[in-house]
Protein backbone atom coordinates (compact mmCIF):
# COMPACT_ATOMS: atom_id res chain seq x y z
CA UNK A 1 0.00 0.00 0.00
CA UNK A 2 1.14 3.33 -0.79
CA UNK A 3 -0.34 6.50 0.87
CA UNK A 4 0.07 10.08 -0.30
CA UNK A 5 -1.56 13.16 1.44
CA UNK A 6 -0.92 16.30 1.03
CA UNK A 7 -0.97 19.63 3.64
CA UNK A 8 -0.40 23.03 3.42
CA UNK A 9 -1.86 26.40 2.34
CA UNK A 10 -0.81 28.47 -0.83
CA UNK A 11 0.18 31.52 1.32
CA UNK A 12 0.67 29.01 4.40
CA UNK A 13 3.64 28.20 6.57
CA UNK A 14 4.50 25.50 3.60
CA UNK A 15 3.13 22.94 1.23
CA UNK A 16 3.75 19.11 3.19
CA UNK A 17 3.57 15.57 2.00
CA UNK A 18 2.80 12.66 3.78
CA UNK A 19 3.88 9.07 1.39
CA UNK A 20 3.44 5.99 3.57
CA UNK A 21 4.47 2.58 2.27
CA UNK A 22 7.96 3.63 0.28
CA UNK A 23 10.03 0.37 0.49
CA UNK A 24 13.43 0.89 3.57
CA UNK A 25 16.96 1.21 1.29
CA UNK A 26 15.78 3.62 -1.55
CA UNK A 27 18.90 5.85 -1.98
CA UNK A 28 18.29 9.12 -2.02
CA UNK A 29 20.04 13.05 -2.42
CA UNK A 30 18.37 16.00 -2.45
CA UNK A 31 18.84 16.75 -5.71
CA UNK A 32 16.36 14.02 -6.56
CA UNK A 33 13.88 15.82 -5.37
CA UNK A 34 15.18 19.58 -5.76
CA UNK A 35 15.96 19.25 -9.28
CA UNK A 36 12.18 18.65 -10.67
CA UNK A 37 10.41 21.21 -8.06
CA UNK A 38 12.74 23.85 -9.53
CA UNK A 39 11.35 22.50 -12.96
CA UNK A 40 8.15 22.85 -11.80
CA UNK A 41 8.71 26.40 -10.97
CA UNK A 42 9.69 26.77 -14.33
CA UNK A 43 7.91 27.69 -17.77
CA UNK A 44 6.89 30.84 -19.27
CA UNK A 45 3.99 31.74 -18.58
CA UNK A 46 4.24 32.13 -14.65
CA UNK A 47 3.48 35.02 -12.53
CA UNK A 48 5.64 37.39 -9.73
CA UNK A 49 5.25 34.32 -7.14
CA UNK A 50 7.42 31.94 -8.99
CA UNK A 51 10.20 35.26 -8.74
CA UNK A 52 9.25 34.86 -4.65
CA UNK A 53 9.85 30.94 -4.24
CA UNK A 54 12.76 28.63 -4.35
CA UNK A 55 11.25 25.48 -3.42
CA UNK A 56 13.42 22.58 -1.65
CA UNK A 57 12.10 19.83 0.33
CA UNK A 58 13.11 19.50 4.04
CA UNK A 59 12.95 15.95 4.91
CA UNK A 60 10.88 15.55 8.03
CA UNK A 61 10.95 12.22 8.69
CA UNK A 62 11.16 8.83 6.82
CA UNK A 63 14.78 8.61 6.01
CA UNK A 64 18.91 8.47 7.69
CA UNK A 65 21.82 8.30 6.23
CA UNK A 66 20.44 9.27 2.47
CA UNK A 67 18.07 6.00 2.81
CA UNK A 68 14.67 5.32 3.59
CA UNK A 69 13.50 3.80 6.28
CA UNK A 70 10.83 2.35 5.69
CA UNK A 71 9.01 4.28 7.97
CA UNK A 72 6.48 7.24 6.53
CA UNK A 73 8.29 9.88 5.10
CA UNK A 74 7.21 13.57 5.70
CA UNK A 75 8.18 16.20 3.75
CA UNK A 76 8.16 19.83 3.48
CA UNK A 77 8.26 22.70 0.97
CA UNK A 78 8.35 26.28 2.81
CA UNK A 79 6.61 29.13 1.49
CA UNK A 80 8.62 31.61 1.41
CA UNK A 81 5.89 33.94 0.59
CA UNK A 82 4.98 33.41 4.52
CA UNK A 83 6.50 36.24 5.52
CA UNK A 84 4.36 38.80 3.27
CA UNK A 85 1.30 37.35 4.52
CA UNK A 86 2.12 35.86 8.42
CA UNK A 87 -0.38 38.35 9.64
CA UNK A 88 -3.05 37.41 7.35
CA UNK A 89 -2.82 33.87 7.75
CA UNK A 90 -1.67 33.46 11.53
CA UNK A 91 -3.53 29.94 12.84
CA UNK A 92 -4.66 32.19 15.93
CA UNK A 93 -5.25 35.73 15.58
CA UNK A 94 -7.69 37.13 13.44
CA UNK A 95 -6.86 38.45 9.79
CA UNK A 96 -4.50 41.42 10.24
CA UNK A 97 -2.66 43.52 8.11
CA UNK A 98 -3.06 44.88 4.23
CA UNK A 99 -3.99 41.36 3.41
CA UNK A 100 -6.47 40.75 5.41
CA UNK A 101 -9.12 42.37 3.07
CA UNK A 102 -12.25 39.80 2.51
CA UNK A 103 -12.27 37.68 -0.37
CA UNK A 104 -16.17 38.39 -1.45
CA UNK A 105 -16.36 38.06 -5.45
CA UNK A 106 -15.56 34.60 -6.28
CA UNK A 107 -14.02 33.85 -9.80
CA UNK A 108 -15.67 31.82 -12.19
CA UNK A 109 -14.14 28.52 -12.67
CA UNK A 110 -12.47 28.66 -8.93
CA UNK A 111 -13.40 26.87 -6.27
CA UNK A 112 -14.15 29.89 -3.92
CA UNK A 113 -17.70 30.17 -4.53
CA UNK A 114 -18.69 26.28 -3.86
CA UNK A 115 -16.15 26.09 -1.79
CA UNK A 116 -17.44 29.25 0.46
CA UNK A 117 -20.63 28.01 0.37
CA UNK A 118 -20.01 23.94 1.33
CA UNK A 119 -17.78 25.36 4.52
CA UNK A 120 -19.81 28.44 5.56
CA UNK A 121 -17.09 30.97 5.13
CA UNK A 122 -17.55 34.34 4.96
CA UNK A 123 -13.98 34.88 3.02
CA UNK A 124 -13.49 33.21 0.11
CA UNK A 125 -9.61 33.10 0.92
CA UNK A 126 -10.79 30.00 3.24
CA UNK A 127 -10.93 28.15 0.63
CA UNK A 128 -8.39 29.41 -2.28
CA UNK A 129 -5.92 28.69 -0.11
CA UNK A 130 -5.82 25.34 -0.28
CA UNK A 131 -7.68 25.18 -3.15
CA UNK A 132 -4.43 27.03 -5.40
CA UNK A 133 -1.89 25.07 -7.44
CA UNK A 134 0.63 25.36 -4.95
CA UNK A 135 -0.88 22.00 -3.95
CA UNK A 136 0.85 20.67 -6.71
CA UNK A 137 4.60 21.24 -5.01
CA UNK A 138 3.81 18.09 -2.59
CA UNK A 139 2.78 16.10 -5.30
CA UNK A 140 6.25 16.55 -7.13
CA UNK A 141 8.01 15.99 -4.02
CA UNK A 142 6.09 12.75 -3.98
CA UNK A 143 6.50 12.01 -7.45
CA UNK A 144 10.42 12.21 -7.71
CA UNK A 145 10.64 9.56 -4.69
CA UNK A 146 8.60 7.78 -6.68
CA UNK A 147 10.18 7.82 -9.75
CA UNK A 148 13.62 7.39 -7.72
CA UNK A 149 12.12 3.62 -6.95
CA UNK A 150 10.63 2.90 -10.56
CA UNK A 151 13.99 3.71 -12.10
CA UNK A 152 15.24 0.89 -9.79
CA UNK A 153 13.06 -1.15 -12.30
CA UNK A 154 14.44 0.39 -15.28
CA UNK A 155 10.77 2.13 -15.66
CA UNK A 156 11.13 6.25 -16.79
CA UNK A 157 8.48 8.84 -17.10
CA UNK A 158 8.61 11.60 -18.98
CA UNK A 159 5.79 14.69 -20.36
CA UNK A 160 6.05 17.23 -22.30
CA UNK A 161 3.68 19.85 -23.99
CA UNK A 162 1.35 19.12 -26.93
CA UNK A 163 -0.99 22.21 -26.98
CA UNK A 164 -1.23 25.42 -25.46
CA UNK A 165 -4.39 27.61 -26.31
CA UNK A 166 -5.05 26.73 -30.43
CA UNK A 167 -0.99 26.50 -31.07
CA UNK A 168 -0.73 22.25 -31.74
CA UNK A 169 2.91 20.43 -31.84
CA UNK A 170 4.37 17.84 -34.09
CA UNK A 171 5.99 15.44 -31.74
CA UNK A 172 4.28 11.74 -31.91
CA UNK A 173 7.33 10.37 -33.34
CA UNK A 174 9.42 11.89 -30.79
CA UNK A 175 11.19 8.97 -29.29
CA UNK A 176 10.53 8.89 -25.37
CA UNK A 177 14.23 8.36 -24.74
CA UNK A 178 14.57 11.99 -26.05
CA UNK A 179 11.72 13.46 -24.00
CA UNK A 180 13.01 14.69 -21.46
CA UNK A 181 16.24 16.53 -22.83
CA UNK A 182 14.37 18.19 -25.58
CA UNK A 183 11.05 19.00 -23.34
CA UNK A 184 13.79 20.67 -20.86
CA UNK A 185 15.20 22.57 -23.16
CA UNK A 186 11.85 24.56 -24.17
CA UNK A 187 10.63 27.18 -21.96
CA UNK A 188 7.00 25.84 -22.52
CA UNK A 189 8.33 22.25 -22.48
CA UNK A 190 7.69 21.34 -25.80
CA UNK A 191 9.80 19.40 -27.94
CA UNK A 192 9.08 21.41 -31.34
CA UNK A 193 10.79 24.28 -31.68
CA UNK A 194 8.67 25.90 -34.20
CA UNK A 195 5.50 25.00 -31.61
CA UNK A 196 7.27 26.28 -28.70
CA UNK A 197 7.75 29.74 -30.11
CA UNK A 198 4.53 29.95 -31.42
CA UNK A 199 3.34 28.63 -27.61
CA UNK A 200 5.06 31.80 -26.30
CA UNK A 201 3.87 34.06 -28.51
CA UNK A 202 0.26 33.06 -27.64
CA UNK A 203 1.25 33.18 -24.11
CA UNK A 204 2.84 36.88 -24.30
CA UNK A 205 -0.69 37.60 -26.05
CA UNK A 206 -2.75 36.25 -23.30
CA UNK A 207 -1.26 38.54 -20.83
CA UNK A 208 -1.55 41.58 -23.38
CA UNK A 209 -5.26 40.93 -23.24
CA UNK A 210 -5.43 40.12 -19.54
CA UNK A 211 -6.51 36.79 -20.19
CA UNK A 212 -4.78 32.96 -19.79
CA UNK A 213 -4.70 29.66 -21.38
CA UNK A 214 -4.76 26.21 -20.98
CA UNK A 215 -3.72 23.48 -23.00
CA UNK A 216 -2.54 19.44 -23.28
CA UNK A 217 -0.05 17.50 -21.64
CA UNK A 218 1.46 13.98 -22.65
CA UNK A 219 2.76 12.05 -20.31
CA UNK A 220 4.65 8.73 -20.84
CA UNK A 221 6.11 5.49 -19.34
CA UNK A 222 8.64 2.97 -20.30
CA UNK A 223 9.80 0.01 -19.55
CA UNK A 224 6.58 -1.61 -17.35
CA UNK A 225 6.37 -4.91 -16.92
CA UNK A 226 2.98 -6.36 -18.13
CA UNK A 227 0.47 -7.17 -15.11
CA UNK A 228 0.48 -3.79 -13.24
CA UNK A 229 -3.09 -3.13 -12.07
CA UNK A 230 -6.25 -5.82 -12.80
CA UNK A 231 -8.98 -6.30 -14.76
CA UNK A 232 -11.20 -8.03 -11.44
CA UNK A 233 -12.24 -4.84 -9.40
CA UNK A 234 -13.19 -1.16 -10.80
CA UNK A 235 -10.55 0.33 -8.10
CA UNK A 236 -7.40 -1.91 -8.73
CA UNK A 237 -7.78 -0.95 -12.96
CA UNK A 238 -4.37 0.92 -13.58
CA UNK A 239 -6.40 2.95 -16.09
CA UNK A 240 -8.50 3.74 -13.81
CA UNK A 241 -6.15 4.79 -11.35
CA UNK A 242 -4.17 7.02 -13.98
CA UNK A 243 -7.50 9.21 -14.38
CA UNK A 244 -8.01 9.75 -11.52
CA UNK A 245 -4.97 10.67 -10.14
CA UNK A 246 -4.47 13.17 -13.56
CA UNK A 247 -8.24 14.48 -12.97
CA UNK A 248 -7.33 15.63 -8.94
CA UNK A 249 -4.36 17.85 -10.45
CA UNK A 250 -5.56 21.42 -10.33
CA UNK A 251 -7.67 22.72 -13.62
CA UNK A 252 -7.44 19.26 -15.05
CA UNK A 253 -10.82 18.79 -17.31
CA UNK A 254 -9.97 15.29 -19.49
CA UNK A 255 -7.81 12.28 -19.54
CA UNK A 256 -7.43 10.06 -22.43
CA UNK A 257 -5.15 7.23 -22.81
CA UNK A 258 -3.75 5.84 -26.04
CA UNK A 259 -5.70 7.14 -28.77
CA UNK A 260 -8.47 7.59 -26.33
CA UNK A 261 -11.43 10.05 -27.76
CA UNK A 262 -9.47 9.92 -31.30
CA UNK A 263 -10.19 6.45 -31.35
CA UNK A 264 -13.98 6.58 -31.47
CA UNK A 265 -13.73 7.38 -35.09
CA UNK A 266 -12.00 3.78 -35.60
CA UNK A 267 -13.35 0.60 -36.85
CA UNK A 268 -12.20 -1.99 -34.62
CA UNK A 269 -9.85 -3.47 -37.32
CA UNK A 270 -8.08 -0.29 -37.42
CA UNK A 271 -7.91 0.40 -33.72
CA UNK A 272 -6.60 -2.86 -31.83
CA UNK A 273 -2.82 -3.25 -31.70
CA UNK A 274 -2.25 -7.32 -33.70
CA UNK A 275 -0.12 -9.25 -31.34
CA UNK A 276 3.35 -11.20 -32.52
CA UNK A 277 5.88 -13.31 -30.65
CA UNK A 278 8.98 -11.58 -30.64
CA UNK A 279 12.84 -13.11 -30.90
CA UNK A 280 13.64 -10.50 -27.72
CA UNK A 281 11.94 -9.71 -24.15
CA UNK A 282 11.48 -6.68 -23.02
CA UNK A 283 10.78 -6.44 -19.32
CA UNK A 284 10.56 -9.87 -19.63
CA UNK A 285 7.37 -9.83 -22.68
CA UNK A 286 8.30 -11.73 -25.86
CA UNK A 287 4.59 -11.20 -26.73
CA UNK A 288 4.80 -7.90 -28.66
CA UNK A 289 1.91 -5.50 -30.03
CA UNK A 290 2.91 -4.25 -33.29
CA UNK A 291 1.01 -0.98 -32.74
CA UNK A 292 -0.06 1.15 -29.14
CA UNK A 293 -3.38 2.55 -30.11
CA UNK A 294 -4.16 1.21 -26.65
CA UNK A 295 -1.37 3.80 -24.75
CA UNK A 296 -0.21 0.23 -22.50
CA UNK A 297 -3.02 -0.93 -21.11
CA UNK A 298 -5.61 -3.39 -21.37
CA UNK A 299 -8.16 -5.00 -19.14
CA UNK A 300 -7.08 -2.50 -16.34
CA UNK A 301 -3.56 -3.95 -16.57
CA UNK A 302 0.05 -2.91 -17.74
CA UNK A 303 0.71 -4.54 -21.14
CA UNK A 304 4.07 -4.17 -21.10
CA UNK A 305 3.85 -1.69 -23.76
CA UNK A 306 4.76 2.31 -23.77
CA UNK A 307 2.13 3.92 -20.98
CA UNK A 308 0.64 6.93 -23.16
CA UNK A 309 -1.83 9.69 -21.58
CA UNK A 310 -3.26 12.87 -22.96
CA UNK A 311 -4.46 15.39 -20.11
CA UNK A 312 -6.07 18.93 -21.11
CA UNK A 313 -5.63 21.58 -18.46
CA UNK A 314 -8.51 24.79 -18.82
CA UNK A 315 -7.48 28.03 -18.44
CA UNK A 316 -6.64 29.59 -15.23
CA UNK A 317 -9.84 31.00 -13.70
CA UNK A 318 -7.97 34.21 -12.26
CA UNK A 319 -8.12 36.62 -14.82
CA UNK A 320 -6.56 40.27 -15.10
CA UNK A 321 -9.91 41.59 -17.11
CA UNK A 322 -12.29 39.63 -14.48
CA UNK A 323 -15.64 38.00 -15.53
CA UNK A 324 -19.03 39.09 -14.32
CA UNK A 325 -19.83 37.70 -10.27
CA UNK A 326 -21.80 38.42 -7.36
CA UNK A 327 -20.85 40.17 -4.14
CA UNK A 328 -21.56 37.72 -1.65
CA UNK A 329 -21.74 40.34 1.12
CA UNK A 330 -24.60 42.45 -0.94
CA UNK A 331 -25.58 40.09 -3.54
CA UNK A 332 -25.18 42.99 -6.18
CA UNK A 333 -23.37 42.16 -9.71
CA UNK A 334 -19.84 43.14 -9.67
CA UNK A 335 -16.74 41.75 -10.97
CA UNK A 336 -14.55 38.66 -9.95
CA UNK A 337 -11.34 39.29 -7.84
CA UNK A 338 -8.70 40.27 -9.67
CA UNK A 339 -5.36 38.87 -7.66
CA UNK A 340 -2.07 38.37 -8.28
CA UNK A 341 -1.63 35.28 -10.85
CA UNK A 342 -0.04 32.67 -13.60
CA UNK A 343 -1.48 33.81 -17.41
CA UNK A 344 -0.50 29.59 -18.40
CA UNK A 345 1.14 26.90 -16.10
CA UNK A 346 0.37 24.36 -18.77
CA UNK A 347 4.63 23.78 -18.95
CA UNK A 348 4.36 23.37 -14.84
CA UNK A 349 1.94 20.66 -15.21
CA UNK A 350 3.62 18.38 -17.43
CA UNK A 351 5.92 18.15 -14.40
CA UNK A 352 3.27 17.36 -12.12
CA UNK A 353 1.56 15.13 -14.65
CA UNK A 354 4.55 13.53 -14.88
CA UNK A 355 4.48 13.13 -10.83
CA UNK A 356 1.19 11.95 -10.75
CA UNK A 357 1.91 9.25 -12.98
CA UNK A 358 5.01 7.90 -11.00
CA UNK A 359 3.08 7.90 -8.08
CA UNK A 360 0.46 5.55 -9.19
CA UNK A 361 2.92 3.43 -11.35
CA UNK A 362 4.96 3.22 -8.13
CA UNK A 363 1.66 2.00 -5.84
CA UNK A 364 0.81 -0.47 -8.59
CA UNK A 365 4.80 -1.54 -8.50
CA UNK A 366 4.87 -2.19 -4.90
CA UNK A 367 1.10 -3.86 -4.57
CA UNK A 368 2.90 -6.43 -7.18
CA UNK A 369 6.09 -6.51 -6.33
CA UNK A 370 5.16 -5.69 -2.63
CA UNK A 371 8.45 -6.39 0.05
CA UNK A 372 9.40 -4.24 3.23
CA UNK A 373 12.80 -3.13 1.54
CA UNK A 374 13.62 -2.42 -2.32
CA UNK A 375 16.15 -5.74 -2.14
CA UNK A 376 13.11 -7.76 -1.74
CA UNK A 377 10.84 -6.22 -4.30
CA UNK A 378 13.35 -6.86 -7.03
CA UNK A 379 13.63 -10.25 -6.02
CA UNK A 380 9.98 -10.60 -5.75
CA UNK A 381 10.27 -8.55 -9.34
CA UNK A 382 12.59 -11.07 -10.85
CA UNK A 383 10.74 -13.91 -10.28
CA UNK A 384 7.54 -12.29 -11.76
CA UNK A 385 10.15 -11.21 -14.93
CA UNK A 386 11.32 -14.95 -15.21
CA UNK A 387 8.05 -16.85 -14.75
CA UNK A 388 6.91 -14.15 -17.89
CA UNK A 389 10.02 -14.89 -20.10
CA UNK A 390 9.33 -18.49 -19.92
CA UNK A 391 5.67 -18.18 -21.55
C1 LIG B 1 -2.33 30.03 -7.91
C2 LIG B 1 -2.02 31.40 -7.96
C3 LIG B 1 -0.60 31.91 -8.01
C4 LIG B 1 0.27 30.82 -8.60
C5 LIG B 1 0.06 29.60 -7.74
C6 LIG B 1 -1.29 29.01 -8.00
O1 LIG B 1 -0.07 32.15 -6.72
P1 LIG B 1 -0.24 33.57 -6.00
O2 LIG B 1 -1.69 33.68 -5.70
O3 LIG B 1 0.59 33.48 -4.75
O4 LIG B 1 0.29 34.59 -6.97
O5 LIG B 1 1.61 31.24 -8.69
O6 LIG B 1 1.02 28.64 -7.98
C7 LIG B 1 1.99 28.48 -7.05
C8 LIG B 1 2.16 29.25 -6.00
C9 LIG B 1 2.87 27.35 -7.33
O7 LIG B 1 3.79 27.08 -6.53
O8 LIG B 1 2.63 26.68 -8.36
C10 LIG B 1 -3.72 29.55 -7.79
O9 LIG B 1 -4.60 30.35 -7.45
O10 LIG B 1 -3.98 28.35 -8.02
Amino acid sequence: MLVYYSAGESHGRGIFCFLDGIPAGLQLQPEDINFWLAERQKGYGRGGRMKIEKDEVDVLSGMRGGITLGSPLLLAVWNRDFSNWQEAMDPWEPSRGERAEKFIQPRPGHADLVGALKYNHDDCRNILERASARETAARVAAGAVCRKLLGEFGVGVAAHVVQIGPVKADVDDVPSSELVERSLKSEVRCCDPGASAEMKAAIKQAKQDKDSLGGVVEIRSWGLPPGLGSHTQWDRKLDARIARAMMSIQAVKGVQIGLGFEGAGLPGSAFHDEIVYADEAVAGMRYRHISNNAGGTEGGMSTGEEMRVRIVKKPIATLMQPLRSVNMETKEPTVAVRERSDTCAVPALAIIAEAALAIVLAEAFIERFGGDSVQEMKRNYDGYIQAIAAR
